[in-house]
């Protein structure tokens, strides 16, 4: 299989996190994915490329034009505002919830950076948005290559993307890499698109970017947002709005899901997308659900990852993989190459 990988990547390496009062060393590290690409190169699954250059045009087809103006500019801003900031990350500590307006956009660049985010567990960097931006051109160099007739192809994206949504970052993500080369599938001729997100956490971002969206259809499997991030989505109950209303599934699992339970909803995930009809596959492909993740509450084993692959490949549709989560480093090469390499078999 093809891989696109960005060396821009290495430009966004947060500092720390905000998790139960403390900041912690950032999980969402860059030696991610060079493990995944060490490992892609020694085992010869197939030509790694970098991505082509894209304009701006196919993020904003996902994302607002005031959250991609403010993604450019926050860097220069936040040092701005002090030059011993060039040594610190930005992390927002406001929000404006329930009852504040978001229609006004501050001149406050605090004020700002908690308007276009949901969480402080996503560092904003010197590098996040080259960074970000080189992982979206992974994802649409993986497109174009599958709308030219590859059968896959494997974006591996860092920052990841599925908690992103049209105008707000989390979730250690900024551009949502799935929902962009979902509408770039339907832009490129694709009448219908399904997203299957298999990372751990809910893909909130993608789950909102299409809920009332019949042509996109959304299935994730993942942790149960009663006690798993990112809490406020990501129920049984969620199935699409308006236009949209049936192309949305949850399948929520609780914590300590082992292989045997998962694929049975990857199995119903699968016959859904079938019942579809859709033309071409997005996965987002997290690979936190590991047992020894170090975020996460699943129980698969590194060999189970050859039976997912095996089953994507079982469904026959042309895909773009887009890579999200997964924080158990030290085998987090070795996961994501046997998924990758079961696909192929
Ligand atoms: N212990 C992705 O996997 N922190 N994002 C949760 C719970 C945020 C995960 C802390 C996890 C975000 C792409
Ligand atoms: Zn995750």
């Amino acid at each position: 299989m093809i891989t696109f990988y960005n060396a821009s990547h290495l430009r966004h390496q947060g500092r720390l996190e905000m998790f139960r009062g403390e900041l912690l060393p950032c999980f969402e590290r860059a030696d991610r994915v060079e493990t995944v690409l060490a490992e892609l190169r020694a085992r010869r699954l197939g030509p790694i490329e970098a991505p082509e250059p894209f304009d701006d045009a196919p993020l904003a087809r996902v994302h607002t034009q005031r959250y991609l103006d403010f993604l450019r500019t926050a860097w220069q801003e936040w040092i701005a505002l002090d030059p011993a900031n060039a040594g610190k990350d930005a992390l927002p500590s406001f929000w404006p919830i329930r009852g504040f307006r978001s229609d006004r956009l501050p001149d406050n660049f605090a004020a700002r950076l908690g308007l276009f985010s949901f969480d402080a567990g996503t560092p904003l960097t010197a590098g996040s948005w080259a960074a970000a931006r080189g992982g979206a051109c992974c994802a649409l160099s993986a497109v174009r290559r599958v709308l030219a007739g590859e059968r896959a192809a494997f974006a591996l994206t860092r920052p990841p993307g599925h908690h992103a949504g049209v105008d707000f970052f989390g979730g250690y993500c900024f551009l949502n890499n799935a929902a962009i080369a979902a509408q770039a599938l339907r832009d490129g001729g694709a009448a219908r698109v399904a997203v299957l997100d298999i990372d751990y956490h809910h893909g909130n971002g993608t789950q909102a970017i299409f809920y009332e969206r019949p042509d996109v259809f959304f299935a994730s499997i993942h942790g149960d947002p009663r006690t798993e991030y990112p809490f406020y989505l990501g129920h049984a109950d969620e199935r699409g709005a308006g236009a949209g209303l049936g192309c949305n599934l949850n399948l929520p699992l609780p914590r300590g899901t082992a292989y045997p339970e998962w694929q049975q909803a990857l199995a119903q995930a699968l016959q859904a997308i079938n019942g579809f009809c859709a033309d071409a596959l997005v996965l987002s492909l997290g690979m936190d659900t590991f047992e020894h993740d170090p975020i996460s509450g699943f129980r698969l084993k590194r060999d189970d990852y050859y039976r997912i692959g095996e089953t994507l490949a079982a469904q026959g549709l042309p895909i773009v993989i887009t890579f999200e989560g997964g924080y158990a480093v030290d085998e987090l090469g070795i996961n994501t190459a046997n998924l990758l390499q079961g696909f192929e078999q």
